[in-house]
């Protein structure tokens, strides 16, 4: 069965003024498209087509080997571009008090958070993605460079922003400091966030 495309949450305008309808368009329906439509086509006929998502991306990590690489950066965009539209809310919101006194624990409050991860994101040099993971009980702020998503070294992925340039150029051109801000001011869907940690603990339990 091949790989789909998952449709947007929500509209191509949902996020508007702060990411407009055109760049959602470029990002979801050409780029994240087509990260699925090349996954499928390196994966047709192979025993990886039978898989998960997630299993192709753990089976092909750190394998050199070129076709492996590509379906390993093509399987991993998929999956991180489908987590972080479910990392974007049309309305802002807050984290609810039990997420929050996790962020208190790790981060010393949400302001500090936000300047941590806003770092990460704005330091990670080149195309990549900036994270907020649970880590051996801790909450951590991560960066990868490129396709790589923090769950192939076993963290579980709570929250992400794409500063891949096509997250935000058409947008905020070079300015990806305000890029970032306005996503964690205004679109961190914290809902999301909750109920992510919420299935670890569940899980650990
Ligand atoms: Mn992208």
């Amino acid at each position: 069965m091949a790989f789909a495309l998952p449709p947007l949450p929500y509209d191509h305008d949902a996020l508007e003024p702060h990411i407009s309808a055109r760049t959602m368009k470029l990002h979801h329906d050409k780029h994240h498209a087509a990260y699925v439509e090349k996954l499928n086509k390196l994966v047709a006929g192979t025993a990886l087509e039978k898989c998960s998502l997630e299993q192709v991306i753990m089976t092909t990590r750190g394998d050199a080997r070129a076709t492996q690489t590509k379906i390993f950066n093509n399987a991993a965009q998929v999956w991180n571009h489908t987590f972080f539209w479910n990392c974007l809310a049309p309305k802002t919101a807050t984290p609810k008090a039990s997420l929050r006194q996790r962020i208190e624990k790790s981060f010393g409050g949400l302001d500090k958070f936000n300047k941590s991860f806003k770092t990460a994101a704005v330091e990670q040099f080149g195309s990549g993605w900036a994270w907020l993971v649970e880590s051996g009980g801790e909450l951590k702020v991560k960066s990868t460079s490129n396709a790589v998503p923090p769950f192939v070294d076993g963290d579980k992925v709570l929250l992400t922003c794409d500063v891949w340039e096509h997250a935000y150029y058409l947008d905020y051109q070079n300015k990806r400091d305000e890029f970032v801000t306005i996503f964690l001011e205004k679109l961190v869907n914290w809902d999301f966030v909750a109920s992510r940690l919420a299935e670890t603990q569940e899980s650990a339990a």
